[in-house]
């Protein structure tokens, strides 16, 4: 009998391990570019239809009915993991808001739209410790309404319910989160190794620290900050800091934090029955027949009042089912001293607590317990500015009300992009400021022969075709898919503070503009008579794209650059200034523009731009070489313009970038990673001929990028190049036209 006992049997040839079997490239070459950022999400891990359209499923969707059902399996509470006070709604309200909390507004990064809660490393995150139950409970709504309601939508739907159930009136509710079938790859969550690691402060003066931006959590693993305070220090001022900075990240201001924090724990319990060390592994993690939930809790029956979570324990109201106000009436009826909870993690206790105030047991009605506060929660009474806002919504319930209802309405629909994206009969009305709403079009199209008027009238304009090629990438390239928002619709580039960001050229740019404006004014009187309008969203993108049919003309190439009007403009009203900051490109190697010196690799920020822009790694390079050849560059020197013909929309970067005859050196810094500047320097003549970036010499020095470059760089690959590099241009000009999708 030649069978392998225990051994690996001889057909096991594939890396069917993350981590295991043979050793792999990232063992080897950790600092390699990740392109697989680029590779996610593809038809080949989503079992959906490739032309299942969701919007039109869960407009199929009885809304009430999916309501019902979730309200009704709130209060059905089940054996195996049984509902605190007999209602699931509070261990809800927590999921849905872990779900959304992710977000953070550096990067658009994280947030409720995707359903990433199921995966890796989300799922398994101690601050996520058994909402793996939360979701499973959820599973017969899904199995019964299937494909016409996704988990990420689901969750925050829940989430919603729970509330209403529970006595508040919700702001509304928008659909269209689809969901993602792999983890992210994107994603960057923090360096540390551990869980709850101190790392992620460049100091450990609680009050005086910086957070690794754009990290919108202070440790890794948790959501936000760390319930016992910072570093697990009972500070309430310093965890004050901590949650201004965290929340301040999420877009909350001071007022939609308490709103959200003090309603939030208006509902439910802390649980931490006993040490963590009853618990077994959590769900990625956890032995096979957990079938996919983990943290198993050997303490007692391991569920129910025995349940082991945070390890901070009990509720924090009268009333841990029911929207009121008394959460305040004890935050400041009482005053609160330090002590433990049975699994020893810091907590407040309020001193001689009234009957009155005593809470129900979570797993037996007629039995009474004490309450408690986290120091996270202390914060909302002892940080100055917190204490102002909490006094006030104490005096003031009503106020109170409507902003946790609009704080959450905004937590959980930050990251969908604009209102045209939600969809069901509880979209709220009322346009909201953070949404960057946009006004309706007068419905009025442009026809083709408009278009091309419009085409002629730009090009002899007297702008430059880089002026018009520089301008709409300008404009559209902000747009970032992780939270939908930036991009040409709505003309944001012509005010603050887009219009004076360095990488637009702002003096330019204004010519620009002022070029535009004319060209709108008289195409508008022209058409006077029909009411036919053209925006300035659409001249921005239409100059871009009538520049480029003259470039690959110049290359005797005649291709037609598709343009689909109907962009608006915003007003200034309907811009909230600041909040545009966050999208300001520090790096776009597209332009090989560089704020500063970043001690994150220029390729690196080109392929997280590239990422954000959904661009695949082959649209990435061919934009990246198409713009070189037209001459777009941030600072108007050669950098990156690999070409004889500049402003001829040819191939020549890849050529000229795999060329043997060029010999690259280092202009700067030797120090491997801090060399930014190269020239190129002709082996025949030994002169200088080029001049280039990170950006540039990583499609020759990286082995993916140059094999995708010397596909462009054939001698048959022209019409090629040119045909792929207007179809990626026209993906990141339409990137925001939701219209059309
Ligand atoms: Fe919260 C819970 C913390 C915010 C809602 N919180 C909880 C807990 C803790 C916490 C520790 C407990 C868990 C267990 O189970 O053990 N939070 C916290 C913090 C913060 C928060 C630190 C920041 C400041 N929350 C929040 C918000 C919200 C919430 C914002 C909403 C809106 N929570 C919540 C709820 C709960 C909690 C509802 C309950 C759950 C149950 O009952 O299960």
């Amino acid at each position: 009998n030649n069978d392998t006992k225990g051994q690996c049997p001889f057909m096991h040839g594939a890396n069917t391990k993350v981590g295991g079997n043979s050793t792999k490239n990232i063992d080897w070459w950790p600092n390699q570019l990740n392109l697989k950022i680029l590779h996610q999400n593809s038809e080949k891990s989503n079992p959906i239809d490739a032309n299942f359209n969701y919007a039109e499923a869960f407009k199929a969707l009885d809304l009430d009915a999916v309501k019902k059902d979730i309200a009704d399996l709130l209060v059905d509470s089940k054996e195996w993991w049984p509902a605190d006070y007999g209602h699931y709604g509070p261990f809800m309200i927590r999921m849905a808001w872990h779900a959304a909390g992710t977000y953070r507004e550096g990067d658009g990064r994280g947030g409720s739209s995707t359903g990433n809660q199921r995966f890796a490393p989300l799922n398994s995150w101690p601050d996520n410790a058994n909402l793996d139950k939360a979701r499973r409970l959820l599973w017969p709504i899904k199995e019964k309404y299937g494909q016409n309601i996704s988990w990420a939508d689901l969750f925050i739907l829940t989430g919603n319910v729970a509330l209403e159930t529970m006595g508040l009136d919700t702001f509304g509710f928008g659909g269209g989160r689809e969901d993602i079938w792999e983890p992210e790859e994107d994603i960057y969550w923090g360096t540390e190794k551990t869980w709850l690691d101190n790392g992620r402060y460049d100091k450990k003066d609680l009050m005086d620290r910086e957070l690794e931006a754009p990290l919108a959590a202070v440790q890794m693993g948790l959501i936000y900050v760390n319930p016992e305070g910072p570093d697990g220090i009972p500070d309430p001022v310093a965890s004050g800091k901590d949650i201004r900075e965290t929340f301040g990240r999420m877009a909350m201001n001071d007022y939609e934090t308490v709103a959200l924090t003090a309603g939030g724990h208006t509902f439910g319990k802390c649980h931490g029955a006993a040490s963590d060390s009853n618990l077994e592994a959590e769900p990625e993690a956890a032995s096979i027949e957990q079938m996919g939930l983990g943290w198993k809790n050997n303490y007692g029956s391991g569920k129910g009042t025995d349940a082991i979570t945070s390890g901070i324990e009990g509720a924090w109201t009268p009333t841990p089912t029911t929207w009121d106000n008394s959460y305040f009436d004890v935050l400041f009826g009482y005053e609160w001293e330090l002590t433990k909870s049975p699994a020893g993690a810091h907590q407040w206790t309020p001193k001689g607590l009234d009957k009155a105030h005593h809470a129900p047991d979570a797993g037996n009605p007629d039995k009474k317990v004490g309450i408690m506060m986290t120091t996270a929660d202390m914060a909302m009474k002892m940080d100055p500015e917190y204490r102002k806002i909490s006094e006030h919504f104490h005096k003031n319930p009503a106020e109170f009300a409507d902003a946790f209802a609009r704080a959450w309405f905004k937590l959980t629909h930050r990251d969908m992009g604009p209102k045209s994206r939600y969809l069901g009969k509880e979209v709220p009305s009322e346009d909201l400021i953070w949404q960057d709403p946009l006004p309706e079009s007068n419905g009025k199209s442009l026809t083709s022969d408009d278009v091309d008027s419009l085409k002629h009238a730009l090009l002899n304009s007297g702008l430059t075709p880089q002026e018009l090629i520089y301008t709409a990438w300008s404009s559209a390239s902000t747009y970032r898919d992780s939270d939908k928002r930036g991009g040409a619709n709505g003309a944001r580039i012509r005010f603050a503070p887009q219009k004076d960001w360095p990488v637009n050229k702002p003096e330019q740019l204004q010519q620009v503009l002022s070029v535009l404006n004319n060209v709108q004014a008289n195409f508008n009187q022209e058409q006077s008579s029909n009411g036919k309008q053209v925006s300035i969203a659409d001249l921005i993108v239409l100059g871009g794209s009538a520049a480029i049919e003259q470039a690959a003309k110049l290359s005797g190439v005649d291709v037609d650059v598709p343009f689909s009007p109907g962009r608006v403009d915003a007003s200034d009203e309907q811009t909230d200034t600041e909040s545009f900051d966050v999208l300001e490109p520090v790096a776009d190697g597209f332009r090989n523009y560089s704020k500063a010196n970043f001690t994150v690799a220029a390729e690196e920020m080109l392929l997280d731009r590239a990422q954000l822009l959904t661009l695949t790694a082959p649209e990435m390079t061919v934009l990246v070489g198409g713009l070189r050849a037209l001459g777009i560059t941030a600072d108007d020197s050669n950098k990156g313009v690999l070409t004889d013909s500049v402003g001829t929309l040819n191939n020549a970067f890849f050529r000229n970038v795999l060329d043997m005859n060029t010999k690259w050196e280092p202009k700067d810094a030797h120090a491997s990673n801090s060399k930014t500047e190269f020239v190129g320097i002709e082996l025949a003549t030994g002169k200088p001929k080029w001049e280039a970036s990170r950006v540039d010499l990583v499609f020759g020095s990286n082995s993916q990028l140059r094999a995708i470059s010397e596909v462009y760089a054939t001698n048959d690959a022209n019409h090629k190049f040119i045909k792929d590099f207007v179809s990626a241009w026209v993906k990141v000009m339409d990137a925001d036209r939701f219209d059309l999708k």
